[in-house]
């Protein structure tokens, strides 16, 4: 028998702005630690955000972290069938959407493929990641960087 994986701890980013959005994040966040060989080991809050290079209403985002024994293109493949079981539609680049899930960080892989690409590239510069990213593991986000996207509207809700 193959030994198994040792589980990698990844952060997922979650996010929302049609339909039921608050519905929608606790759902996914549900389905996340169901995924084989993966648990939630930490979420965020829930925060309220205006859209950064969008439109449409503001989003609902929050982050998770992970432990998975899955692959990071495995991980990839069942985040993108829990937003299309969402309902989750591409009419156009950065349109609306009824629910989103990024893959952040997958241990401390770096990944470029055509599909993925690890770390997140635009991380670093939106607020509504580093946010709920900094309150689950605040070492990961250095003081600069939030610093630097304290100009963009956001709000942790209660
Ligand atoms: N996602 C985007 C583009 N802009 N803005 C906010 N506030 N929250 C998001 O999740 C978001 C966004 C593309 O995925
Ligand atoms: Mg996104
Ligand atoms: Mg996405």
């Amino acid at each position: 028998m193959p030994a198994a994986r040792e589980p990698v701890v990844a952060y997922v980013a979650l996010g929302a702005n049609l339909g039921d959005a608050r519905a929608a994040l606790n759902a996914a966040m549900e389905a996340l630690d169901e995924l084989p060989g993966t648990r939630v080991t930490a979420r965020s809050s829930l925060y309220r955000s205006a859209p950064v290079d969008a439109g449409g209403p503001d989003y609902l985002n929050a982050v998770v972290r992970l432990a998975t024994g899955l692959t990071a293109p495995r991980l990839l493949e069942r985040l993108q069938k829990l937003e299309q079981a969402a309902g989750r539609e591409r009419p156009y680049y950065h349109a609306p959407r009824t629910l989103d899930l990024d893959l952040l960080l997958y241990g401390d892989a770096r990944i470029d493929s055509p599909r993925l690409t690890v770390p997140h590239p635009r991380m670093g510069a939106r607020a509504f990641v580093l946010l709920p990213l900094a309150e689950i593991d605040a070492s990961l986000v250095a003081p600069e960087a939030l610093a630097a996207v304290a100009g963009q509207r956001i709000e942790r809700m209660r």
